[in-house]
């Protein structure tokens, strides 16, 4: 049946197409105030596309000509808790366990969009989750999903920090959801549990410091001040997040396509320095590892070596001296140099 749409019917659709928590805002021009703030600071580091799309990160119209309504978006990866890797393994961030989370987003977007456009047939609309320059956390705290804590993250009162955001824009006025208010509080747990010291004030992130931007998005050769901290974080970090009061009581809610794939959430290291790019293929494409490529895991698990001080795993390290790429290259390095030093 044809018909308006109205916030109601739109936020039934979202539950229907999968997602957890949905919210509407008005599309109004963000206040450029934070975003300014961080790209005055350097705190965006190599990402340049923050910088660079700046205008269409604060205004939806500019992704939507005569967009009126942004309707945020939250799915839940929290799974049951898993014991912490043990020695000779490296971590993978919670987030990215499962399958990739964007095509994941994109078929619940598409369902979404296909059911709200049957309802609606001139509705135009722009769908986004992570890649599109749209501020996902601040329309998600607009729409009411929850608030900015001070990590940096959107954390939801019945899911905590453990959802991942996308957002809808549509051309129609939909009833709006007042924004959520803070719920900090006085806690301040996050800021001492960073180990790299990557949040410069409570809510902002310095990403030349985080260790997420070094092990995920980085390519290259990894600064051995962050080599140095890097412990046993192969993929992520979810240092942060884990110390949070608002997620040791949220209950195991999520996306089946989100659970942990079994071999994925403590990875060995010993496996990793032996890794072909064949192996890798086969068993991260698909995964949000993959982001990281081939070089990126390589190179992120010679440094988790390198700082173990662990001198068996000097003779796997060895050979990617030689590697084409220069990241890994410079970790094989900065590793032998370790393991040489606590030979
Ligand atoms: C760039 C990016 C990063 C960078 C920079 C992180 C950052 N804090 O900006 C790096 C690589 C470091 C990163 C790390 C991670 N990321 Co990331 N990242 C993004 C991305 C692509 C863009 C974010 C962005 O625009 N940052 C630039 C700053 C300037 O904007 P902002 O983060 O929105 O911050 C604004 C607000 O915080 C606001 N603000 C600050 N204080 C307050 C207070 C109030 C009250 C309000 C209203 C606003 C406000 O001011 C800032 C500037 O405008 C988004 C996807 C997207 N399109 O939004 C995912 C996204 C933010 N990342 C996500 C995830 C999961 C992560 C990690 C948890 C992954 C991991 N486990 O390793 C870590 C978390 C690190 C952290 N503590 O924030 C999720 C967050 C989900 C959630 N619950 O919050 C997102 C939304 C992806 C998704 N689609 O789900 N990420
Ligand atoms: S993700 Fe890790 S390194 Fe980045 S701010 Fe959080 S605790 Fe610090
Ligand atoms: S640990 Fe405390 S201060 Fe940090 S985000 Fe969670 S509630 Fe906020």
């Amino acid at each position: 049946m044809t018909g308006p749409l109205d916030s109601p019917f739109v936020k039934a659709a979202a539950l229907r197409a999968g997602f957890h928590e949905v919210g509407v805002a008005r599309a109004e021009p963000l206040d450029a105030t934070p975003l300014d703030r961080v790209l005055a600071s350097g705190w965006e580091a190599d990402m340049a596309w923050l910088r660079t799309q700046r205008a269409e990160r604060l205004d939806p119209s500019r992704l939507l000509p005569g967009a009126r309504s942004v309707v945020a978006l939250a799915l839940s990866y929290r799974d049951a808790e898993r014991p912490p890797p043990g020695p000779g393994e490296g971590e993978v961030a919670r987030f990215a366990r499962g399958r990739d989370y964007h095509p994941v987003m994109k078929k619940k977007l598409k369902g979404l969009a296909a059911e709200l456009t049957a309802r609606d047939p001139g509705l135009r609309c722009f769908a986004s989750s992570d890649l599109a320059p749209t501020m996902e956390k601040v329309w998600a705290q607009r729409a009411g999903l929850g608030w900015i804590g001070k990590n940096g993250c959107l954390i939801t009162p019945r899911h905590g920090s453990w959802v991942l955001l996308a957002t809808l824009l549509l051309d129609r006025d939909l009833e709006p959801d007042a924004p959520h208010p803070e719920r900090c509080g006085r806690c301040e747990a996050c800021l001492p549990a960073c180990p790299t010291g990557a949040i410069p004030e409570p809510g902002f992130v310095d990403a030349r410091h985080c260790l997420a931007f070094w092990t995920i998005e980085r390519r290259g050769a990894i600064p051995a001040a962050m080599a140095e901290r890097l412990g046993n974080h192969l993929f992520g970090c979810d240092d942060c997040q884990a110390c949070c009061p608002w997620n040791g009581t949220v209950e195991p809610g999520s996306d089946l396509e989100l659970r942990p794939r079994e071999g994925q959430s403590a990875i060995p290291i010993e496996a990793l320095l032996q890794l072909t790019e064949a192996e890798y293929a086969r068993r991260f494409h698909g995964t949000s590892l993959a982001r990281a490529r081939f070089d990126g895991l390589v190179r992120n698990a010679l440094l988790i070596a390198g700082g173990s001080g662990e001198p068996r795993w000097l003779q796997l390290v060895v050979p990617w001296l030689a590697s084409p790429h220069d990241g890994v290259r410079a970790a094989a390095g900065w590793a032998m140099a370790r393991l040489g030093e606590s030979n």
